[in-house]
């Protein structure tokens, strides 16, 4: 059995991908937040010496650790650019081959809702988040060549039990889902440096997924059960911008809540 290492594995995906996976695959799991969990190992990606310590051993890494929305810059250049060069980098001096990296569709935000787009298209990240991402791709596919390591970059749209939104119904992936592309990043034999996006079947879906399918990816949900209640709820924003971009708000905001940031105490009543 592959030991795989989860790094930011008690973010969301993280903690949707450590339940689908466990059985199929040793995971070491790991974040600058505690678990609870024997298999965890306490890291955090922006230090060099950390990422040698977790990726040590392994046979493949799934990188989520890093920051997961538009933020301050200084948060993402340590997260999610450093720490991402550091997570490559440590696995290159381990001799660790395999990668799958969730990009973002943030890396691609900027195209418009009526246009469908495939793996091949130039970048259009939405946000500094974006940006980050689209430094991922990059770092990945220089690796591959120069190094010859191995990546799934996958551009995810947004992992849930359920789509949340008009926009998500469009690039919502079920958990399961995820894992199967995970998996496929993991045990395909002929990766190199593949870009696919992390997407459910969805009918109302941006994005021609072709190379996903080439891989052997078979979606097993689609969003358009949820689409009639969704569209009922949902009012317009009246923000012109986030609804003509794929990207939505990240495309005009300065900060998105992160949800992995600590939780606010309510000040109590005098
Ligand atoms: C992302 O890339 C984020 O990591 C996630 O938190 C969601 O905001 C998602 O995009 C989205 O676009 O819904």
């Amino acid at each position: 059995m592959k030991t795989v290492l989860i790094t930011g594995a008690t973010g969301d995906v993280g903690t949707h991908l450590a339940r689908e996976l466990a059985g199929k695959y040793k995971l070491r799991l790991s974040d600058r937040r505690p678990l609870k969990a024997k298999n965890f190992v306490k890291a955090d990606v922006s230090k060099m010496a950390d990422c040698l310590r977790i990726t040590k051993g392994v046979d493949a890494i799934i990188h989520l650790g890093g920051y997961s929305v538009e933020g301050p810059w200084d948060a993402i250049l340590q997260a999610n650019i450093i720490g991402c060069y550091n997570v490559f980098e440590a696995a290159r001096r381990n001799g660790v081959k395999r990668i799958v990296f969730p990009t973002s569709n943030h890396a691609t935000g900027f195209y418009r809702r009526d246009q469908t787009i495939d793996h091949r298209v130039y970048p259009r990240p939405d946000s500094r988040y974006g940006v980050s991402k689209v430094f991922g791709e990059a770092l990945g596919s220089l690796y591959a060549d120069k190094y010859g390591m191995q990546f799934l970059m996958v551009r995810i749209g947004n992992v849930n039990p359920a789509p949340l939104d008009k926009r998500r119904l469009s690039i919502w992936i079920s958990p399961r889902d995820m894992a199967q592309l995970a998996a496929i990043g993991i045990d395909h034999p002929d990766i190199k440096f593949e870009i696919v996006y992390g997407v459910s079947g969805n009918q109302r879906s941006w994005y021609d997924n072709s190379n996903a399918l080439r891989l052997g990816y078979r979606p097993q949900d689609d969003s358009e059960p949820y689409a009639q209640d969704i569209l009922r709820k949902e009012k317009p924003s009246g923000n012109r911008i986030a609804e003509t971009y794929q990207g939505g708000i990240f495309c005009t905001a300065e900060e998105v809540p992160n949800p992995a940031a600590p939780k606010k105490k309510k000040a109590k009543r005098k």
